[in-house]
């Protein structure tokens, strides 16, 4: 079974809105009006309809829903409302302009933290969503959900560096002492959570899963693994690809992951305005589902079911409980995985040991998406909560689900249950994978690589 958690208290709400603002700060204010109008790439959105999108959002669920005030600007709703207006027809709108913007976000903001201070009596809906202070967390989520796609607007951009590229800190990796991949064996686990304060609809119900065995790369598949791919002919031959996938990759033009470029025999790539060569070490990121899935066809494998990466990251043989994340209850340190846009990269493969599962897979919170094979759809008991278009209106077989966080991804949008989807042909989220395969039915553990 799974545990009750603390809620969060409302010094600690404050502190989780007050760290996503400043990030949307950072990520916005070197930029002139010029460069958060424009349009980066069709894919998203101008920078300047985020900001007033997430003081939009704020408006309506921490001032409105939660605080049973007046809107700030409710004839502002259709226009930041995602669903109303593709992305590729966002800069034609009238929208408001970057200090305009910033001057909603603080207003809203002030406002916002009165309702946290003094929350109103609530029944019903109202008390459901102040419980626990859940809205203000899925607020703070939401923000820096914006922030992680903000950042993948930066490393789509052309033109100079802007963002500050720190130079990553030792992290322990040591892969050569690790086994190529673990075993999960099987048996019964508990997927999901029904007690995690700040959960959100689609992680919810915890409920009991039974998985047979099976093996699960110990680490992300690395550049140098995939580059072996490319080199073997990976984006030439169809018989590793989904048919669906080899017509994309054929209909694009695909032949190597997004952002990297060859020069004579040496893979470079851009990364938030600088070109570098390719580190080997590091996970592969910005793939598609496609890739990824050939990828694993390629190398004898398969991408890991949902249910298999959630249990490889949460269940503790030693009690039989599903933890929060793959160390245990407790937040995460920076000895524990690449969270929150430290660094602008990946780590390298084998990094954190100190943020290892109980099966000894690494890396599995933070670092990159993980691609799995699994279709976006609700847990059994799933109730749409607060709003059906945070995730119910995505289920079904379009989106693929990615699980595990990002370097960009807040901690506070990232733990063991946390449910990410996008379309498979998707490459400029912060995406890699790492491959899985069944256990042998009855004999020993596969013989583990160094
Ligand atoms: C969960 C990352 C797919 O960005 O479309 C932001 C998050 N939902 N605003 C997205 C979200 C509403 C969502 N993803
Ligand atoms: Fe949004």
């Amino acid at each position: 079974g799974s545990t009750g958690y603390e809620a969060p208290d409302a010094g600690c709400a404050a502190a989780a809105l007050e760290e996503a603002r400043r990030r949307t700060t950072a990520l916005t204010d070197r930029l002139d009006t010029g460069e958060l109008t424009a349009q980066h790439s069709p894919l998203m959105s101008p920078l300047v309809w985020d900001m007033a999108h997430i003081a939009g959002q704020e408006d309506i669920w921490l001032l409105r829903e939660a605080g049973g005030l007046p809107a700030l600007r409710g004839d502002l709703d259709t226009l930041y409302d995602a669903f109303r207006h593709p992305r590729a027809d966002r800069p034609a709108l009238p929208l408001l302009g970057p200090d305009e913007a910033r001057r909603y976000l603080a207003e809203v903001r002030a406002s916002a933290l009165r309702v946290l201070e003094a929350p109103p009596a609530a029944r019903g809906r109202r008390a459901r969503l102040l419980d626990g202070h859940f809205v203000f967390g899925m607020i703070a989520q939401h923000e820096q959900q914006h922030d992680e796609t903000m950042l993948a607007t930066h490393q789509l951009r052309r033109g100079p560096a802007v963002l500050d590229d720190k130079t990553p800190p030792d992290t322990g990796a040591c892969r050569a002492r690790l086994p190529a991949d673990v075993l999960v064996p099987a048996g019964p686990f508990t997927q999901g959570t029904s007690s995690d304060p700040w959960a959100l609809d689609n992680e919810r119900p915890a409920h009991t899963v039974e998985l047979p065995a099976f093996r699960l790369d110990t680490t992300p598949v690395s550049n140098a693994a995939y580059q072996e791919f490319i080199e073997d002919g990976g984006y030439e031959r169809p018989e590793w690809w989904h048919p669906e996938g080899w017509r994309h990759r054929v209909r694009q033009g695909l032949t190597a992951p997004l952002f990297w470029f060859r020069e004579g025999r040496t893979w470079l790539r851009r990364r938030f305005g600088r070109t570098e060569e390719v580190p080997g070490d590091e996970p592969v990121l910005h793939v598609c589902w496609y890739e990824a899935d050939a990828y694993a066809r390629w190398a004898g494998r398969r991408l890991p079911t949902e249910a298999e990466w959630e249990k490889a990251a949460r269940h503790d043989p030693a009690t039989g409980r599903s933890l929060r994340h793959p160390w245990g209850d407790r937040d995460a340190g920076t000895v524990h995985a690449n969270l929150g846009q430290r660094q602008l990269r990946p780590a390298p493969v084998g990094s954190y040991p100190e943020g290892a599962a109980p099966c000894g897979a690494r890396q599995l919170l933070g670092d990159v998406w993980e691609w799995t094979s699994s279709p976006f759809t609700g847990y059994p008991g799933f109730e749409a909560f607060p709003y059906r278009e945070y995730s119910e209106v995505f289920f079904g077989d379009r989106y693929r689900v990615l699980r595990g966080g990002s370097f960009g991804t807040a901690q506070v949008a990232c733990r063991g249950t946390f449910r990410n989807w996008d379309l498979p042909v998707r490459r400029q989220i912060f995406a890699g994978f790492r491959t899985a395969r069944d256990a042998d039915p009855a004999g020993p553990a596969a013989p583990e690589a160094v």
